[in-house]
């Protein structure tokens, strides 16, 4: 900005002159200070405005690295196989729904077999609804009478899936909800309820981060009006201050679950039933569903394992997690049918593991054509469609390509320049149906490269 220079009028007095002189200086820091603030938005985001302990970058990265988790819903309304929490006074009639627990009996859950079903999708990490917003505990809580050692089943399934996960490497992660719609405190119509309300929600926590030793938390619910910032900045510091490096989701605080903002309290966001938008600054992941509902329904459109790889392939080529979500039915047993979907994704991230897991997204946006992947000087470049004997790509304008080739070590002609761009020559099919991989080798670091608007 143009400093306009300041004379004395008749008259004018040397303080006015000063005073002027102070405004200016102040409005020039002003000015010239408001980029550096904007871009440290999404750290505030991430720093929870002002001092506190928060999740270290190293643990966060290495939660990137995962790039894919299994997403439990479960608990008594799977004897109903309407959707858990939102079915409760509708579908199922709540004094119907608060019961259900009584009938709860799921003698055929495995932990063991849930955990091995993850690991052979290519899952790292799994998270269970411990408490969801029908407020029922599945594990033995000592602060809500509302738990499974009150159901028929008893045993508890927080538990032995943290144990199986551990015994089978698997990252344990609890899901926690915020909203309890069974919890009488749960409510801004009493003064002091929310208080007791928070009280009991640290007492569980406490329990369940002492007792499993998660991962990381996975909050929910925090939409409604009587869970306030505040709550969600306590509660944040509360967990760091039982354990400084359990990963704790964006969805404590309040705002938009897929982008920070200044009512953000999180590690990362969490877009739902659709893959995020590339994001090279904040840590993010999509929870999907691999039917319709998040707990179980009988005979739930289930995605193709077309569809399932390329919501992965897309989610990773953004920069991003995906959570995978099954519900298992009343008996405890995740249905044969998704079992089977997640070992054929299994199968193909068996091949194609290196260009998912532990690499960055980008430098292309993903589309319906195709997604792209990187590590060190390294493109994967995951095509989805063949429409014709050529893919053109824009130019990778700071970098060349030395080589190109299918994962399959098939070597791929090419031709770049600055003006068209990048040409791949395509053969007539492609080695993979769902999702095939041509390697870019260029002569520099990939991940150094800014993103390409495709
Ligand atoms: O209400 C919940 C819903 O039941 C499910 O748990 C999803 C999973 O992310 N989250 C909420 C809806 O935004």
């Amino acid at each position: 900005m143009k400093m306009h220079r300041l004379s004395l009028k008749d008259g004018q007095n040397a303080s006015s002159y000063c005073f002027k002189k102070s405004v200016l200086i102040v409005l020039f820091y002003l000015v010239f200070s408001m980029p550096v603030y904007s871009q440290q938005l999404s750290d505030v985001g991430v720093q929870q405005l002002g001092s506190g302990v928060r999740t270290s970058k190293t643990v966060i990265d290495g939660f990137m690295d995962k790039r894919f988790g299994m997403f439990i819903h479960f608990g008594p309304v799977s004897l109903r196989g309407t959707e858990i929490g939102w079915s409760r006074g509708k579908e199922v009639p709540t004094v119907e729904y608060d019961n259900l627990y009584k009938e709860f009996n799921p003698v055929l859950f495995n932990a063991d077999e849930w955990v091995k079903t993850a690991k052979d999708a290519g899952m790292k990490y799994l998270v269970i609804t411990a408490k969801h917003h029908d407020g029922f505990c599945l594990w033995p809580t000592a602060f809500s009478d509302y738990n499974i050692t009150n159901s028929p089943f008893k045993r508890d399934i927080v538990g032995e899936l943290s144990i199986a996960c551990k015994k089978q490497g698997l990252a344990f992660c609890i899901y926690f909800t915020v909203a309890d719609w069974h919890d009488p405190n749960y409510t801004q119509d009493q003064p002091g309820n929310m208080d007791r309300f928070v009280l009991t929600m640290k007492n569980e926590l406490k329990e369940v981060i002492t007792h499993y030793k998660p991962y990381m938390l996975w909050f929910d619910g925090n939409w409604e009006k009587q869970w306030k910032l505040e709550h969600g900045k306590e509660l944040y510091q509360f967990i760091k201050s039982i354990d400084k490096d359990v990963i704790v989701n964006n969805r404590l605080g309040k705002g938009d679950h897929s982008s920070f903002s200044s009512e953000s309290v999180g590690d990362y966001l969490t877009p739902e039933q659709k893959v995020g938008e590339l994001n090279m600054v904040d840590s993010w992941e999509s929870c999907i569903t691999i039917c319709n509902q998040w707990a179980w329904k009988p005979n739930d459109k289930m995605k193709t394992l077309k569809e399932c790889i390329q919501t992965l392939v897309k989610t990773a080529g953004g920069n991003g997690n995906l959570l995978f979500n099954v519900g298992p039915m009343m008996d405890g047993r995740i249905e044969a049918r998704q079992i089977e979907r997640l070992r054929e994704m299994g199968a193909w991230l068996t091949k194609y593991g290196t260009t998912i897991y532990g690499t960055k997204g980008g430098p292309y946006k993903p589309n319906n054509m195709y997604a792209t992947t990187r590590k060190g000087n390294l493109i994967y470049l995951h095509i989805f469609e063949r429409n014709s004997d050529k893919l053109i790509l824009p130019a990778l304008m700071d970098a060349k390509i030395k080589k190109a080739y299918f994962f399959n070590g098939e070597v791929v002609s090419f031709a770049q320049n600055k003006d068209f761009g990048v040409l791949i020559n395509l053969p007539k099919v492609l080695p993979d149906a769902v999702s095939s991989v041509i390697v870019l080798e260029l002569d520099k670091n990939a991940e150094k490269l800014n993103i390409i608007n495709n």
